[in-house]
C-alpha cells in the first residue's frame, strides 16, 4: 500500500506500475523511507524541493511529519479534506497534519493512553499555524453534543485572545508567538472533546516597553487602537494614532501589511464572549491594556536636587482611573523607592533613570501578570465541568506544544538566551525518544548555561566572568577572553557565544541580570495591591509583601517549568511535526536550499531517517495487517477464524517471508526491509489486476 499511496496521491486514482514511475519523478516520495538513495542528504532535499514545487508540503519520516510551510493559502484544509483522513490508516492518504492528528486521535481511543503532538521548528517555519489546523481538525472531526459544542467553540476562541496578546510581529515572523504553549485537549470515552487545560511559559515582556527596529509591540495595542469603538476609546483615554504613545514607537512599523488591526479587533472582541467574558471584565481588561500605553507615556523631570518629579499629570489621572488607584499615591511611588530596613520604612527619592526604570517595570509587571491571569481565565472556561460530578470517569487527553521557535537577531539577549533553550531541550526530548539509538552521537551537546544564572551577581560582567569560570572548557561556550586571536575581533567583551544544536548565536550580556531578577520597586507592588480593578487586584496578592522568601530568577522559574513539561511530555505517547522554513523572506515559492539544508541537518531528520531505515522501518498492527494482505493466501481468505497473529504467521509463512525479514511483536508485525513491504505490495496488485481481468472477460463474455 504505502508504495501505491506514495505515488497515487490522495485521491487514490490506481496508477499503471509505469505511469506511477513518472508521478515518482515528479512529486517525489511521500516517505522517505522510500527514498531510494536514502543516506544522501542531497536526495533527501530534491525530494522536499520537488514535493514544495508541486505544493506537497508535507512528507513523512515514518510516522513523523515534515511540513515546508509554503507562505500562501493551500487548499488542503477544507471539511472535505478533513472527512477523507478520519479514521483512515497513515499510509493510505497522502501525508498530512490530520493523518498525525487521526493517529494521534484513534490512539488515544483505542489504546486509551494519553498522547501529544510537539510541533517544533524555527521561527516562522510553521509551528502555530499547525497547531491551529490540529485543533481545528479535532472540532469539525470528533463527535460531540450540545454542551460539548461550547467546548470545541472555547477550545477554538482561546485562539485569537492568546495570540492578540501574546504575539507579535518580529523581524522573523509577523505572527510570533512570544510565549510558549502547552494545551491539552481532554476526551471523554465516547472520543468527544470535553475540556481542556493551557499552560503557558514565559512571556516576552520586554516588548512592552521596547521594540527593535522593525518589531511591533504585542497585537492587542494595535488592535485596540485600531478597531475600538470611539465610545471605548475616550472611556480609556486613548488616541487611535499609535505613534502617540511610547510604548509603540520603538521599532517604527506600527503597521504591518500582512496584518489586519481592524479586523483582528473583532475577532478577539468575539472570541472573548465565547470564552466567557462578560462586559466588565472585558472592561477591565482593556482598562489595563490602556494603562500600560498611558504608563508609557509618564515623563519625568529632575528638581534641583536631581531627583525625578512626574510632568504629565495627565497621564496620571488616566491611570488612576484605569488601574482602581489613589492618583497622589501612584504618583509618588513612580518616583521614589522603598525598602524595609531593621524593620522600618526608609523611603527615597529615585533620579531620572531610576524612575524611568521602576515606570516600566511596572508596565511589564502589569501586562505579564495580566496574560497569566488571562490564560487562567482561560483555563476556568475551558475547565471539564464533568470532573465536578462524583463518579465521572476520568478524561483522556491529547496535548499539542507549541513553544517560540528558535531564532537569531542581531543582538540577542535574555530573551533569545530563554527562548533557545527551551527549543534546546526540545530537541534533546526528540532525540532521546526517536533517536535512542544515535544517542552517543548527540550526548553532552546540551550545555547546562542556565546554572549560572544565579541570585546574587553584582552585575552583568560579574556574571559573565561566573559563566567563564563555569563552563570554560565546553567546546561550544566562547567569550572575548577565551577566543583565539581570529574569532576574538568577532566577539565583544560583553558577549558570550553558545554553539546551539540549530547553530550559532552571540549573546550579549547587557541587561541579563536585570531582566534575571525582574526586579518590581516595593512601593509601586503595594500601590497594585491596593487596586479596585479586579485583575489587578487578583495579580498583586498582598502575601507578596509580607514574604520574606527571595523570589526565584526569571530563567530558575522558567527551567524548572521546562523540566516539569517534559515529565509531561514523557508521560505521553508522542507523535512529531519538524516545520521548516523554505526562506528568510517570508516568500510564496521560495526554496532557499542553503537554509532548508541546515534546518534539516540541526533537526536530525538525516539520523531520523537512517534509523527508522536500520531498524524496522515498517510495524503494522496484526488486525490491520491481516485485514490488508489476507486474500494472498487460501487459508486467511476470505476470512480467518483464529486470532490475528495466528493468521498472519500463516500468511507471512505462505509469502515466503525469510525469519531475518520479520519479527512478531505482541500486538504487531515487524518487517525490516521496505523490500519485503513492497513485494507484498506488488502481490496484491497483480491480484487485484488479474481480477478486474477476469472480471472483465466475464462481462465480455456475458455480452
Ligand atoms: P511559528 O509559530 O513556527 O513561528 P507560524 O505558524 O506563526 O510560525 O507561521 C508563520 C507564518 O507562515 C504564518 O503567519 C503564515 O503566514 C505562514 N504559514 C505557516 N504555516 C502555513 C500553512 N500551513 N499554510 C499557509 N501559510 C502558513 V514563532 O511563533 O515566530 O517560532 O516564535
Ligand atoms: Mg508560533
Amino acid at each position: 500500500m504505502k508504495f501505491r499511496a506514495a505515488v497515487a496521491g490522495s485521491d487514490g486514482i490506481r496508477l499503471t506500475m509505469e505511469s506511477a514511475l513518472t508521478a515518482r519523478d515528479r512529486v517525489g516520495v511521500q516517505d522517505f523511507v522510500l527514498l531510494e538513495n536514502f543516506t544522501s542528504e542531497a536526495a533527501f532535499i530534491e525530494n522536499l524541493r520537488k514535493r514544495f514545487k508541486e505544493n506537497l508540503i508535507y512528507t513523512y519520516i515514518g510516522s513523523v511529519l515534515v511540513s515546508v510551510n509554503p507562505y500562501k493559502d493551500l487548499e488542503i484544509y477544507s471539511r472535505q479534506h478533513m472527512e477523507r483522513y478520519r479514521g483512515v490508516s497513515f499510509y493510505e492518504v497522502s501525508p498530512h497534519l490530520y493523518a498525525i492528528a487521526d493517529n494521534s486521535y484513534r490512539s488515544l481511543r483505542i489504546e486509551r493512553k494519553d498522547q501529544c503532538i510537539l510541533i517544533s521548528g524555527e521561527s516562522g517555519a510553521g509551528k502555530t499555524e499547525a497547531t491551529k489546523k490540529i485543533l481545528q481538525y479535532y472540532a469539525v472531526t470528533c463527535p460531540a453534543s450540545d454542551q460539548v459544542e461550547t467546548v470545541k467553540d472555547r477550545l477554538l476562541q482561546s485562539n485569537p485572545v492568546l495570540e492578540a496578546f501574546g504575539n507579535a510581529k518580529t523581524l522573523r515572523n509577523d505572527n510570533s508567538s512570544r510565549f510558549g504553549k502547552y494545551m491539552d485537549v481532554q476526551f471523554d470515552y465516547k472520543g468527544a472533546p470535553v475540556g481542556g487545560h493551557i499552560l503557558n511559559y514565559l512571556l516576552e515582556k520586554s516588548r512592552v516597553v521596547h521594540q527593535n527596529h522593525g518589531e511591533r509591540n504585542f497585537h492587542i495595542f494595535y488592535q485596540l487602537l485600531e478597531g475600538g469603538e470611539d465610545d471605548l476609546l475616550r472611556r480609556l483615554g486613548l488616541e487611535k494614532n499609535p505613534q502617540q504613545y511610547h510604548y509603540l514607537v520603538k521599532g517604527q512599523c506600527a503597521r504591518v501589511s500582512s496584518i489586519n488591526d481592524k479586523n483582528d479587533w473583532k475577532v478577539v472582541r468575539r472570541a472573548l464572549s465565547v470564552i466567557n467574558f462578560n462586559d466588565n471584565e472585558i472592561e477591565d481588561l482593556l482598562s489595563i491594556v490602556a494603562s500600560v500605553l498611558h504608563l508609557g507615556n509618564v515623563q519625568f523631570a529632575a528638581n534641583e536636587q536631581g531627583n525625578a518629579q512626574v510632568t504629565t499629570e495627565n497621564q496620571i489621572k488616566y491611570l488612576a482611573r484605569l488601574l482602581g488607584v489613589e492618583g497622589s499615591v501612584l504618583r509618588e511611588a513612580l518616583i521614589h523607592k522603598m525598602i524595609i530596613a531593621k524593620g522600618e520604612e526608609l523611603v527615597s527619592p529615585l533620579n531620572l533613570e531610576q524612575a524611568a526604570y521602576a515606570r516600566d517595570a511596572l508596565a511589564k509587571a502589569v501586562y505579564g501578570r495580566t496574560f497569566s491571569w488571562l490564560v487562567n481565565k482561560i483555563n476556568k472556561s475551558l475547565a471539564y465541568k464533568g470532573a465536578e460530578c462524583p463518579g465521572w470517569r476520568s478524561a483522556t487527553v491529547l496535548g499539542l506544544l507549541d513553544i517560540y521557535g528558535f531564532e537569531v537577531f542581531q543582538h540577542n539577549s535574555f530573551e533569545q538566551f530563554c527562548i533557545n533553550y527551551c527549543n534546546e531541550k526540545l530537541q534533546q526530548l526528540f532525540i532521546e525518544l526517536t533517536l535512542k539509538s544515535e544517542q552517543e552521537e548527540y550526548e553532552s551537546e546540551g550545555i547546562a548555561d542556565e546554572e549560572c544564572l544565579r541570585p546574587g551577581d553584582a552585575t552583568d560582567m560579574t556574571f559573565l566572568e561566573k559563566l567563564e569560570e563555569t563552563v570554560k572548557n565546553h567546546p561550544h561556550f566562547l567569550t572575548h577572553k577565551l577566543a583565539d586571536q581570529k574569532t576574538r575581533k568577532s566577539l565583544g567583551r560583553e558577549e558570550f557565544r553558545l554553539l546551539h544544536y540549530a547553530g550559532e548565536v552571540t549573546y550579549i550580556v547587557t541587561g541579563f541580570l536585570d531582566k534575571n531578577n525582574d526586579l518590581l520597586f516595593r512601593n509601586l507592588k503595594e500601590t497594585m495591591c491596593s487596586s479596585e480593578n479586579p485583575i489587578i487586584n487578583n495579580c498583586f496578592e498582598r502575601t507578596e509583601l509580607t514574604d520574606k522568601k527571595r523570589p526565584e530568577t526569571v530563567a530558575t522559574q522558567f527551567k524548572n517549568s521546562l523540566s516539569k513539561l517534559m515529565e509531561i511530555l514523557m508521560s505521553k505517547e508522542p507523535s512529531y511535526i519538524r516545520c521548516i522554513k523554505p526562506n528568510d523572506a517570508k516568500q510564496a515559492g521560495r526554496f532557499d536550499e542553503v537554509l532548508i539544508r541546515h534546518q534539516v541537518k540541526y533537526l536530525g531528520l538525516m539520523e531520523n531517517l537512517r534509523v527508522r531505515r536500520a531498524g524496522f522501518a515498517y510495524r503494522r498492527k496484526y488486525e490491520i495487517f491481516l485485514q490488508r494482505y489476507k486474500s494472498l493466501c487460501s487459508e486467511t481468505w476470505p476470512t480467518w477464524e483464529g486470532r490475528p497473529h495466528d493468521g498472519v504467521s500463516v500468511l507471512v509463512k505462505h509469502l515466503g517471508y525469510k525469519q531475518e525479514e520479520y519479527k512478531m511483536g505482541r500486538t504487531k508485525i515487524f518487517i525490516r526491509f521496505p523490500k519485503t513491504l513492497f513485494a507484498t505490495e506488488d502481490a496484491l496488485e497483480i491480484r487485484k489486476q488479474s481480477l478486474a481481468t477476469k472480471i472483465q472477460a466475464t462481462w465480455r463474455g456475458f455480452y
